[in-house]
């Protein structure tokens, strides 16, 4: 039988259900990461599951989100962190060795694995040929503990690239292009594998690019073949022993295909406030630009930087532009400041932040108020830049540059030839930042300081669901949006009670004193509700303020895992009609929801009191879930099966 490459990687995992597309199946998971944002909660709860070493092939805890230490709670969960792993056996990459992503690139990435990880991006590992998804945090805790990641069999979406990028094209375009086509919604139940010979053109870290922005279509992951470009990526990194060849089978048969002529694509630019509201370069071109920030896990890694370099080499970057460089890695910044890239950025006037997400979270360097900001980002959703009436459009390094010398939108193919950028015949590999575990944890104590607050545990689900419509909401509702982050409330991730103060803090500031008051409600919302960051607090912090269900017309994937996980009913409209008949401020009610969901209803009837009519609502979550829900989360129900 002729498989996919997609197909071949879950065969080989599968360890619960069969490949049955729309069922449920179990993967086992070779490797997990971690970041410092979704990862002290992760790894609260695993001390809570019990379990005294993990149970992976690989865990490695990153700490790149949280840099910004205005007072102690940053670091005391970066020193929580680096305990807990050295006791469990997890590797801990230290602040300052690069954002999670490119250094699992770099150093762990292995074709044909499973990679399970606390922030949606973890996809960008599919450039080296493994299938790495997003999830919530429990979900790798629980991965951690030797359980299978249940998902739903994806459908394969493929990608066939054909012929090769023009000069000053480059790989976010081609992503943008996707995006373009399919918008953020058109990826959802869907793994992109790409395949064809515009493949080969691409090297591993351009694939990266591709993979990684996949999460802006919704997608569970994408991925690429492990060829000789692979190998090439590993022997550099000194790990060639991890490749093997792998690709699809000739004849292999995807659900969808979508074909993408590499040489047609054209820089392009996605404008505010969304990764796919994306127009050719020319469309914007003349628009004045006051900053310019080239990092983020989409597009910090070597040849990202050292193109940028040799554009701005003996020029300056305009007098008008504020032009921010952030290297992906400290094995990025190493290289090219050993190439001389370095050396031509801050001659041209860059400013150099730190190797962490920075900015792409709003960590600093929020843009001035009415002002336009170029980033070559994976995401621009309203006010994540830090800064309230933003403007942030997305691009790759090349048209970022062309911005920032130009101090305006500017195609780059104006600017004469494209400089050579030259790859390193190997990378210098230092892995003295990424600090073993302890071969015995026993006797490791674990650093809690004030800021680490318990795991907070919803009761059992009630037999009735009710309550007041405290928030309708329209379609695309980011988890930026319900739990926004920064450099204010990041550093309240580990201490719930904290952080739920500004839950939906910037679409509705009236929220939090509202459901207080209420003792708890519902909420709605439109389509594609959830997507964006894999934050299980925008599911953690309304649970903790009493948020009973959530109605939609339909869930991101990875915020309706977090939803169920923390027992709060996703339920969808049955008729998207309903959506427009329900108003804020109504009082809903579905009778014995309990008991219907025991007998395993998916059905339900939802009384709204306030205009005395009632419409149906469906709760399509798989068997296992449905014990999730009942037991009022995952964490209860793993602690109850424990006791
Ligand atoms: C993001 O890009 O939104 C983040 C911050 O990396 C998140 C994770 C988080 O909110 O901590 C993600 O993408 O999952
Ligand atoms: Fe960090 Fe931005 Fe990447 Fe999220 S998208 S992991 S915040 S660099």
């Amino acid at each position: 039988m002729v498989a996919t490459l997609v197909e071949k990687i879950l065969k080989a995992h599968l360890v619960d259900g069969e490949l049955t597309p729309g069922t449920e199946i179990g993967l086992r998971i070779d490797q997990t990461l971690t970041q410092d944002a979704t990862g002290t909660m992760a790894y609260l709860q695993f001390e809570t599951i019990g379990i005294p070493r993990v149970k992976t092939e690989l865990s490695v805890s990153y700490v790149d989100h949280n840099m910004l230490q205005t007072g102690f709670e940053n670091m005391d969960d970066h020193r929580f962190l680096q305990s807990v792993a050295s006791k469990y056996g997890i590797y801990f990459s230290k602040a300052g060795n690069g954002i999670c992503h490119q250094v699992h690139l770099e150093r762990f990435a292995a074709p044909g694995k499973t990679l399970l990880g606390s922030d949606s991006h973890t996809p960008t590992a599919g450039g080296m040929g493994m299938l790495a998804i997003g999830a919530g945090g429990l979900d790798i805790a629980v991965a951690m503990g030797g359980s299978p990641f249940f998902l739903k069999v994806p459908k394969v979406l493929g990608v066939k690239l054909l012929g090769k990028l023009s000069p000053w094209v480059s790989a976010k375009d081609v992503i943008l292009e996707v995006l373009r086509r399919l918008k953020v919604k058109g990826g959802v139940g869907k793994v992109l594998e790409y395949y064809g010979e515009g493949v080969t053109t691409l090297s591993v870290p351009e694939r990266s690019t591709i993979t990684n922005m996949g999460a802006e279509l919704g997608a569970t992951s994408s991925i690429f073949p492990s060829d000789e470009m692979t190998r090439d990526y590993l022997k550099k990194q000194g790990r060639e022993t991890v490749w093997r060849a792998l690709s699809a089978d000739e004849g292999a048969v995807y659900d969808e295909t979508l074909e993408i002529d590499l040489s047609h694509v054209e820089p392009l630019v996605a404008q505010p406030s969304s990764p796919d509201n994306v127009v050719p370069i020319s469309q914007v071109e003349g628009k004045k630009v006051q900053q310019v920030i080239i990092g983020s896990c989409t597009n910090s890694s070597y040849k990202d930087l050292m193109v940028a370099a040799e554009m701005v080499k003996g020029k300056k970057v305009h007098p008008d532009v504020s032009f921010v460089v952030a290297p992906g890695s400290r094995q990025v910044l190493e290289q090219i400041t050993k190439a001389g890239g370095l050396t031509y950025l801050i001659a041209a006037g860059a400013r150099l932040i730190e190797s962490a997400c920075g900015p792409c979270i709003g960590m600093g360097l929020a843009p001035a108020s009415n002002t336009i900001t170029v980033r070559t980002f994976n995401r621009n959703f309203k006010g994540r830049s830090g800064t309230k009436d933003d403007q942030s459009y997305l691009v790759g390094p090349e048209v970022a540059v062309a911005c920032a010398l130009a101090g305006e939108f500017k195609d780059p193919r104006k600017l004469g030839e494209l400089p050579r950028v030259e790859w390193p015949e190997r990378f210098d590999v230092d892995d003295s930042m990424i600090l073993r575990p302890a071969t015995d944890g026993s006797a490791v104590e674990i650093l809690r300081g004030p800021n680490i607050k318990e795991v907070p545990i919803r009761g059992p689900m009630d037999q009735t669901i009710s309550g007041d419509i405290l928030l309708k909401l329209s379609d695309n509702i980011t988890t930026d949006g319900i739990m926004p982050a920064g450099a204010k409330i990041l550093p309240l991730r580990s201490n719930i009670p904290a952080i739920s103060e500004f839950v939906f803090c910037n679409i509705d500031p009236t929220f939090v004193q509202r459901i207080k008051e209420k003792k708890g409600g519902l909420i709605v919302g439109g389509e594609n509700y959830g997507q964006g960051s894999s934050r299980e607090h925008a599911a953690l912090a309304p649970m903790y303020l009493g948020v009973r269900a959530v109605i939609t017309k339909n869930f991101a994937r990875i915020h309706k895992g977090n939803l169920v996980n923390f027992g709060i009913l996703p339920l969808e409209f049955k008729d998207a009609e309903d959506y427009h008949r329900v108003n804020q401020g109504d009082v809903l009610e579905i009778p014995d929801a309990r008991t219907q969901l025991e007998n395993g209803k998916t059905e339900y009837v939802c009384l709204n009191i306030t205009q005395n009519r009632s419409f149906p609502v469906v709760l399509t979550v798989s068997k296992r879930q449905q014990g999730i829900l009942l037991a009022g989360g995952l964490l209860n129900q793993v602690k109850q099966s424990g006791d």
